[in-house]
């Protein structure tokens, strides 16, 4: 279990207690560590639903997914510009907004480490950023957004869908009060925006668990103050992602809500969006 300690940093708060969040949320309970995060990660995997469902069709009364971005093999090139749906399939997640590009960076190829964790947009960011999962990370190429919408995983028909919990692994946060994720019902109304404590040159971990009925559809993600590009420091702060997890998205009938009429109208074009694209490249693996 995480302990609280002046040197880790790890802190496991009921957001009634404690002001961790901007946003003042019932029923949030807030993982948040940095440095040394693994019984963190291991404590919020198991708040959150023990079972990795991995690729399996839902739905899934319990358990959860992740998101390591580790698939391709040892001599994985970084893939720029990502498809958008790529874990749309299997784990029920598709990114936005539109206009932003993300990549998933390469292994460190024999004689060419500089493929490792972005180094293929900066040659100091393999030392700049630390991963979780070996050897790929995660981020926005020209944004410092990335938003999740959710998906019932396994869903021929992209089935709209809510979690109750949501967690990353971040890499290189130097600013407090600046690297966040906030959370969304499916009416957009902000269940609660969270920050992310600093590791300059670590790894930091957030994820809330909502217990008071609270829905997520979407969640928004603010890495650091500057987009992937310029060496981190001073005043420009770049973060990359490594681990995504949540718990396993319901359909809005299997969580028990009524799918709410407005949503109705920008899921239809969301999913004829998708319906178009016919996600087929689902093959990296947790
Ligand atoms: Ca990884
Ligand atoms: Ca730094
Ligand atoms: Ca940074």
């Amino acid at each position: 279990m995480p302990r609280l300690s002046a040197q880790r940093g790890t802190i496991l708060v009921l957001s009634l207690c404690l002001s961790v969040p901007s946003i003042a949320s019932a029923g949030s309970i807030v993982f948040s560590d940095f440095g040394t995060i693994q019984d963190t990660v291991d404590a919020f995997r198991s708040a959150i639903g023990g079972v990795n469902n991995g690729n399996a069709p839902g739905p899934f009364t319990a358990g959860r997914r992740e998101i390591n971005w580790d698939g391709g093999g040892v001599n994985a090139q970084p893939l720029v510009n990502m498809p958008k749906d790529l874990f749309l399939n299997n784990r029920g997640a598709f990114y936005e907004p539109s206009p932003t590009t993300f990549s998933i960076s390469g292994q460190a190829a024999p004689n060419d480490a500089t493929l490792a964790r972005f180094g293929n947009i900066n040659s100091t960011y393999p030392t700049t950023f630390t991963s979780f999962s070996n050897p790929r990370m995660f981020a926005p190429t020209n944004s410092i957004v990335t938003e999740q919408v959710f998906f019932q995983p396994g869903s021929s028909k992209n089935i709209p869908a809510v979690t109750t919990a949501f967690g990353v692994v971040f890499a290189d946060v130097d600013r407090a009060r600046t690297t966040s994720i906030e959370y969304f019902a499916a009416n957009n109304k902000s269940l609660g925006k969270f920050y992310v404590p600093p590791a300059n040159n670590g790894l930091s971990f957030l994820g809330v668990k909502f217990d008071g009925g609270e829905l997520i559809n979407r969640v928004s993600i603010t890495t650091g103050n500057t987009v992937l590009g310029p060496n981190d420091g001073g005043a420009v702060d770049v973060v990359a992602m490594d681990d995504f997890i949540y718990a396993e998205p319901k359909s809005f009938a299997s969580a028990g809500a009524p799918e709410p009429a407005t949503w109705l109208l920008v899921g239809s074009g969301v999913v004829g969006l998708l319906w178009r694209r016919r996600p087929s490249r689902l093959t990296l693996s947790a």
